[in-house]
C-alpha cells in the first residue's frame, strides 16, 4: 500500500500567514491532483497551544533565534498554528475531505514536533507509525511544508522506521533559513530518502 503524506498545508505556512513559506500556496493544486493516485491520504496539522515552548514570544526572544531545550537545540518561531485558529486551518483549497487520517502534532506545550512520527525528543510517538503498519502501508510519498523542517524530519524518521520514502520536491516549499535547506537535502539523501522532481536551474 502506497500512502500520500501531506505535511502541514496550513494557512500560517502560506503567504500572509504567521510563518509564511515562499510559494507555500503554489503546491495545493498539485497535491489535490496527486491524491487520487494513492491507496491512502494522510494529512498532518501543526497544532500548538497558545504559549507553546517553540514560540519566541514564550521566551522573550527574537524569532528565529535558537535555544537549548532538554531535548536539544530548538529554533524559536513566531506564534503560529495555534489550535482552533484560522492560521491552523488547512489551506481552503486543499481537498482535506479526502484525508483518511489527520495527524495533529506539536500539542505538547513543552516539546515541538516537526516530524509526523515523533516529537522533537525523537522518542514520543504520534501514533502514525501504528496507523500505517495496521493499514499495511509500506511506501510513502511526502509533500507539503516546509521542505527543510517538517517534511525533512518526517521523511528521515519514516526511512529510519523502514518505510520506502520519496519526497516530491515539486510539491514542497522551504523556509531555507541559515543553510537549513541544504542540510535537510543532504540529511534526507543520507537517510535513504528518494528526492524527486527537483527544479533544475
Ligand atoms: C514547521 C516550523 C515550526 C513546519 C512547523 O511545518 O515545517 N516549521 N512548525
Ligand atoms: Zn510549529
Amino acid at each position: 500500500m502506497h500512502a500520500l503524506l501531506v505535511i502541514d498545508v496550513q494557512n500560517d505556512f502560506c503567504p500572509k500567514g504567521a510563518l509564511a513559506v515562499d510559494g507555500g500556496d503554489e503546491i495545493v493544486a498539485g497535491i489535490n491532483a496527486a491524491m487520487g493516485r494513492f491507496d491512502a491520504v494522510i494529512l498532518t496539522q501543526d497544532w500548538h497551544p497558545a504559549g507553546h515552548s517553540s514560540f519566541a514570544s514564550s521566551h522573550s526572544a527574537a524569532p528565529m533565534s535558537v535555544v537549548e531545550m532538554p531535548y536539544g537545540p530548538q529554533v524559536l518561531w513566531p506564534d503560529h498554528c495555534i489550535q482552533g485558529t484560522q492560521g491552523a486551518s488547512f489551506h481552503s483549497d486543499l481537498h482535506s475531505d479526502r484525508a483518511n487520517m489527520i495527524v495533529r502534532k506539536g500539542y505538547n506545550p513543552a516539546i515541538d514536533s516537526y516530524s509526523a512520527f515523533f516529537e522533537n525528543d525523537h522518542t514520543t510517538p504520534t501514533g502514525l507509525e501504528g496507523y500505517l503498519r495496521t493499514r499495511a502501508v509500506t511506501t510513502l510519498t511526502l509533500v507539503g511544508l516546509a521542505t527543510d523542517f517538517c517534511v525533512n524530519y518526517s521523511a528521515v524518521d519514516a526511512a529510519r522506521l523502514g518505510f520506502d520514502v520519496t519526497v516530491d520536491l515539486s510539491l514542497c516549499r522551504a523556509i531555507d533559513f541559515d543553510g537549513s535547506l541544504q542540510a535537510a537535502t543532504d540529511g534526507m539523501k543520507a537517510a535513504g530518502v528518494t528526492l524527486t522532481n527537483a527544479k533544475v536551474a
